[in-house]
């Protein structure tokens, strides 16, 4: 042992080692994981060594808490929160540990007692990519709020061993690599060997009659395999409430597939393992459904399957029957991805326990609430049933069985009406025929809801306008939100340092308390601290590109921030018009006196998305002229952060001054975004979309820079045949900002390479940049100008933190619980 070591236990009651919470008990214990778990001592670890030694550590504290919740959930056999989610975005889970445990700073100490920086450690942790973007985080957000507010819950979702893929930017394009995030073992995840389901696929199903002579269906399918629980703790704050998010991995039925084996085919009966275990490999990376994906499918149908059996497991060892099923759970469906639950419930019920079809569709009616995430067309899940019959035969007959009885129902309320049964029909019956997953969703489950007033609303206007108009009193808004305390408390500690000085502790739990700062919003001395916590963010940020990008960027110009997935409905090249707007007019007027700004931009594109990877390439192009050229030097900077991730987003919402949120008006459902940035201090220059509408309502109008057409203009405009052509002839400004993109400015005298998305914007434009730009770029002239009056600036970005309160996900989640879950919070002692 090696002395450090063993002088570092000398006197320590080992009890204390595994779960006291004081500097020693830290120290001890980090050393006592290092050498037992790792085999190492302190000379020679690595610094992954360490980290895992004090992942083992924090874990080790998370253990008995999570053990006397499970006990106190069996015993109290409270109603359970099932949230079933293909994609999950946690982020790093090292420091939010720390924070919900309260055990940062004696880690800190304890671990600078061994010559480690603790900040070394969050640095290196490698965050799960399960999902693409505001969905997984969203979902990720839900589990810190259901186990802070003590409700007994479970996510439910896949652990891709590959998630979202890492982005390399090379010669300015996107590049994609695997994201081998498991490569040195993942340390908070707990592996349940013991909990498995046998998940069927295709095959044929035939008729049965039992000994009582009673019709059943028997389904023979051609391949079985296993999917396996792996857990993951997550704690709340403050509190002793663990949850759990399990995630299903797939594994061989056997070890080996015997007749194969027998045959003497042994590296066939291998094969077939590795078939099976590319099930749960890796994450789909696009944000809109490819159709005919079969692996998709097999990766929804996989974790669904799990997750009910795994239900219906907890609920037997409760010794109440099957038809109180929808007693103990609410099982909420994070969009369609999971919809398939409703028919897989309705198999298990009535295949595999018997229950009759009227009973089973009782209990899976009163199972299941779905969420809408998007009202784009393209991203209605849809699967072509030939596909769906290959894999799922028996769930398709169970569709066809459910849709007959819904099309029953909407005939004998609208007599005569075959056009609405068609639109309604779960099937949608152009050939080759599709099974319509929002339809399957929307007659499966009790309640259904859009995630902001204005996506609700549209909701019910649009794309589920017959199923409003059909049953009204199932739909909901149900608000996003995010959580306070991995986005402020964990990633902004000067501001939350700042907040709790000033108005005590409770803020974090009760964030309607931040109206109190209001009151200090012109008080100059307040004033002057505030810029101090925002100014040494925007430093760690320049530090950070300069060592990542090797751009230097001046932390007292105006940092312009747009950071979420590259998409054209989000308009990233509505930014990269205002900033070659700004070169043009600095270079025409080379002594103009401008705000200076640094845009930053991150985020991924879909692999296969062309346009998207095309303005990833014009941002790049962009910021090389733009960074180079000494007529706009100390005026303007661009930056395309590569790779954004969750723990990317830590140092770049408290470093912003500025959020964009440029979405067409009714194409972006919520954002997500958009709420860390404004909780951060940062001001919103936006539309009026998604949550962008209650923000600037809460935060008031004076308080955030709106630009661009309402919802309702922009289907008018493009109803009335909308002509992009003529607004670039008529705004001389715009008309040489894009003749300037063509020309081939940007890209080293080519112009080729810009001339698909500049012909794109000149002729069709279908996320109406072009109507939007004039309003935009006088929008953001208001916004210079305001960064100039330092105090103005401040009282807004105070007043902003202080009225965020409603986007709390706790806000959310209580709603969740009130209107949809009926799920009561449970305290847990330890
Ligand atoms: C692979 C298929 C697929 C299809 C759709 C994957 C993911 C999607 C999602 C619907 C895309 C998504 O993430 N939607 C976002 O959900 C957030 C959380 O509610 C909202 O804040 C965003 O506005 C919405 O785009």
């Amino acid at each position: 042992m090696a002395e450090s070591h063993r002088k570092a236990l000398n006197g320590t009651n080992r009890e204390t080692i595994r779960t006291g919470l004081s500097e020693e008990s830290i120290r001890a214990a980090f050393l006592d994981n290092l050498f037992y778990l790792q085999g190492r001592f302190p000379e020679v670890a690595t610094l992954n060594d360490q980290y895992k030694a004090l992942a083992y550590t924090v874990r080790d504290r998370l253990l008995h808490r999570w053990v006397a919740t499970t006990r106190a959930y069996q015993k109290a056999n409270p109603r359970t929160v099932c949230y079933l989610s293909a994609e999950y975005l946690p982020g790093p889970f090292l420091g939010n540990n720390l924070l919900n445990l309260g055990i940062e700073e004696p880690t800190r100490r304890a671990l600078a007692g061994l010559g480690i920086e603790l900040d070394a450690l969050l640095e290196h942790e490698e965050e799960p990519g399960l999902g693409n973007g505001g969905l997984g985080r969203l979902a990720a957000c839900f589990m810190d709020s259901l186990a802070t507010l003590q409700v007994p819950a479970i996510g439910y979702g896949i652990r891709y061993e590959f998630g979202i893929f890492d982005q390399v930017i090379r010669d300015g394009g996107q590049v994609e690599t695997t994201d081998n995030w498991l490569r040195f073992g993942n340390p908070w995840e707990v592996r349940r060997p013991a909990i498995a389901y046998d998940v069927r696929i295709g095959g044929y199903t035939e008729q049965t009659t039992d000994a009582q002579g009673r019709f059943g269906v028997r389904w023979v399918p051609n391949e079985v395999f296993n999917g396996i629980a792996v857990d993951t703790a997550i704690l709340g704050h403050g509190v002793n409430t663990v949850n759990l998010l399990r995630l299903w991995t797939a594994e061989a039925a056997e070890g080996f597939d015997f007749h194969a084996f027998n045959r003497g085919d042994y590296y066939g009966a291998v094969v077939r393992e590795v078939r099976s275990e590319t099930i749960s490999k890796v994450l789909y990376p696009n944000d809109e459904p490819e159709i005919g994906k079969r692996l998709r499918l097999l990766q929804q149908y996989f974790f669904v399957t799990c997750s009910l059996q795994d239900m219906i497991r907890i609920h037997r060892t409760t010794g109440q029957p099957l038809d109180k099923f929808h007693e103990k759970f609410s099982v909420q469906l994070n969009d369609t991805h999971p919809a398939i639950a409703v028919a897989e419930l309705m198999r298990l019920l009535v295949d595999e326990h018997q229950m009759g079809w009227d009973a089973a569709w009782e209990v899976t009616r009163h199972t299941f609430a779905y969420t809408n995430h998007t009202l784009l067309p393209e991203a209605l899940e849809k699967w072509p049933i030939p596909l769906f019959q290959n894999v799922l035969p028996r769930h398709l007959e169970i569709i066809y069985e459910i849709n007959a009885r819904f099309l029953d129902e909407v005939r004998l309320r609208h007599p005569f009406d075959t056009a609405r049964v068609q639109r309604m029909s779960i099937i949608d019956e152009a050939p080759p025929r599709f099974v319509r997953m929002a339809h399957l969703a929307c007659v499966g489950s009790f309640a259904i809801n859009g995630v902001a007033e204005l996506h609700s609303r549209l909701l019910k206007e649009t794309v589920l306008r017959d199923f409003f108009e059909l049953w009204p009193e199932k739909f909901q808004n149900k608000t996003n939100g995010v959580t306070p305390r991995r986005f402020v408390m964990l990633s902004n500690p000067g501001l939350s340092r700042l907040l709790t000085r000033t108005l005590g502790a409770g803020w974090a739990r009760d964030p309607s308390q931040l109206r109190v700062l209001e009151r200090h919003a012109d008080d100059a001395a307040f004033q002057q601290e505030w810029r101090e916590v925002k100014r040494s963010r925007k430093e760690a940020l320049a530090a950070r590109i300069l060592d990542r990008c090797n751009v230097s960027i001046d932390p007292d110009s105006l940092f312009d921030v747009q950071a979420k997935r590259i998409h054209e409905y989000k308009r990233q090249h509505l930014n990269v018009l205002h900033i070659v707007t700004l070169y043009n007019r600095i270079k025409f007027n080379p002594g103009l006196d401008i705000t200076p700004r640094t845009f930053i931009f991150g985020g991924k594109a879909a692999p296969g998305y062309a346009m998207a990877k095309l303005m990833i390439r014009l941002i790049n192009a962009v910021a090389d002229v733009v960074n180079r050229d000494p007529d706009v030097a100390g005026r303007l900077r661009v930056v395309f952060l590569p790779n954004f991730s969750v723990k990317l987003g830590h140092g770049l919402y408290p470093a912003a001054d500025l959020s964009e949120q440029l979405s067409t008006a009714g194409k972006e459902a919520s954002g997500t975004g958009n709420m860390k940035f404004s909780m951060n201090g940062a001001l919103t220059i936006g539309t009026l979309d998604g949550a962008n509408v209650e923000i600037r309502e809460e935060v008031g109008a004076d308080n955030f820079f709106l630009f661009g057409l309402t919802a309702e203009e922009v289907v008018r405009t493009l109803a009335e045949g909308y002509r992009p052509w003529d607004i670039y002839n008529a705004n001389l400004e715009l008309k040489g900002v894009i003749d300037l993109i063509a020309s081939g400015h940007f890209s080293h005298g080519d112009r080729t390479v810009f001339q698909p998305l500049v012909d794109h914007l000149v002729w069709h434009d279908n996320y109406l940049l072009l109507a939007d730009y004039a309003g935009y770029i006088a929008c953001q002239e208001q916004a210079g100008l305001t960064y100039r009056d330092s105090r103005q600036w401040t009282r807004m970005s105070i007043l902003n933190v202080a009225r965020m309160g409603k986007f709390s996900s706790d806000r959310t989640i209580a709603e969740y619980c009130r209107d949809i879950w009926r799920a009561e919070p449970m305290a847990v002692d330890v």
